[in-house]
């Protein structure tokens, strides 16, 4: 079989784009962005872009920017290398073969090559994806700013705006008893103008969660992110058992491959998996993750590891061919970054962001964006999480 769109050329580079403030999770604070963007050049001259980011470093996960970087240039393009690209499932098997592991870098690289196939072919992504079926989705904004104050100017301005009524707070930093006293005057301040939600990020064990969840719960939380670490599966199926009626769990970090998806629905350990394009491994094994979330009767969220636009639409879509128990999504990564890498981001309207087409993603990348933030010209080091106060205790 002769190939239709041999691969010609893989580069992976770091950016390091500043955060509009300092954004605070369970593991500690960041203030910069360095996510890897992959350029894929085919034959014919087409070429697409992929991107995989990681939050402070190796701190959310054990993925690093340098590490997909170095997987990407050093075992996954010369794998690919001259390969037919429209096979997609053939490129992810000779990525496994040539490297364990390594999701992030492999999803780049799937999504540059979707990328630049879809454009050769004058299509959106998601014609080759399964098809559109949502036009726009609820985006959620993340408060993680630290500060109360400063928490609900940012979710009062969102709202006047239209563009977030979905807000996110991430916990699990301080104490449980001064979380719930942050989210409580949230919850007041708003005053039943939004949904909260909350992202504990594994900070929780089993008893702390099952001792604050219902007065999160109280307060006003209805879904409950990742409260405990990715391996105590126990303690979310307990929560997921005992707090189902009023508030839903929902998993991030424990649901990764489709396989930790059918360990998560067997066990009935939560009620929405938040779906990550870098965690599964790219925009196809998302797939499989989702196929496995609709039969189990599990919710689906559209997550972020607060990407550029490159990311980002690529990720909405492949959610815009996802099925209708969803939860929103919170695609506001480039929203976070003090600038941008595409000439146009996605339109958010009515509280909810506009699903691109294409051709590809649909969205162009600004050149000179690429070179301003690229780090191989501004020398900049690897980023590391501030841990706070924490560096002192821990
Ligand atoms: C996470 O764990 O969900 C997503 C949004 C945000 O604020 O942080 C990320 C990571
Ligand atoms: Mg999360």
């Amino acid at each position: 079989m002769t190939s239709r769109f041999p691969i010609e050329r893989i580069e992976a580079r770091i950016l390091d784009i500043p955060t509009i403030r300092p954004h605070k999770l369970s593991f500690g604070s960041i203030s910069r962005q360095s996510p890897v963007i992959v350029q894929l050049w085919l034959a014919n001259g087409a070429c697409g872009f992929g991107e995989a980011a990681t939050i402070g470093g190796p701190s959310w996960n054990e993925e690093s920017p340098e590490g997909i970087q170095h997987a990407i240039n050093a075992y996954l393009a010369p794998a690919l290398l001259g390969q037919d690209g429209a096979c997609f499932e053939t490129a992810l098997t000779r990525m496994d073969l040539a490297c364990k592991g390594n999701a992030f870098a492999k999803s780049a690289v799937e999504m540059a090559l979707i990328d630049a196939v879809a454009r050769s072919l004058n299509l959106p992504a998601w014609q080759l994806l399964g098809g559109k079926r949502h036009q726009s989705l609820p985006l959620a904004w993340t408060l993680a700013s630290g500060d109360v104050t400063r928490d609900l100017e940012e979710a009062q301005l969102r709202l006047e705006q239209k563009r977030h009524r979905i807000f996110k707070m991430k916990i699990g930093a301080r104490s449980p008893e001064a979380d719930v006293a942050h989210v409580s005057q949230i919850a007041r301040g708003l005053q039943g103008r939004a949904t909260l939600t909350v992202d504990i990020n594994q900070a929780w064990d089993g008893n702390t969660a099952r001792r604050f969840l219902p007065q999160l719960i109280d307060a006003g939380v209805t879904l409950i992110e990742q409260p405990v670490a990715k391996w105590n599966v126990e303690a979310l199926k307990t929560l997921t058992a005992t707090l189902g009626d009023r508030a839903s769990i929902m998993a991030d970090e424990t649901v990764c491959t489709p396989q930790d998806a059918m360990l998560l629905a067997r066990a009935q350990a939560c009620h929405v998996f938040s779906l990550k394009v870098a965690k599964h491994g790219g925009l196809l094994r998302t797939r499989q993750v989702a196929a496995v979330a609709d039969a189990a009767d599990i919710g689906w969220y559209g997550g972020t590891m607060l990407e550029t636009s490159i990311g980002s639409a690529a990720a909405a879509h492949l959610f815009c061919t996802l099925g209708t128990q969803h939860h929103g999504c919170e695609l506001f990564g480039p929203q976070l970054l003090v600038d941008d890498i595409v000439t146009e981001r996605m339109p958010i309207r009515d509280f909810e962001l506009q699903l691109p087409d294409g051709p590809g993603f649909g969205v162009e990348v600004d050149m000179a964006q690429l070179k301003r933030f690229d780090r191989a010209r501004t020398g900049l080091a690897p980023v590391h999480i501030d841990l706070g106060h924490r560096a002192a205790t821990v």
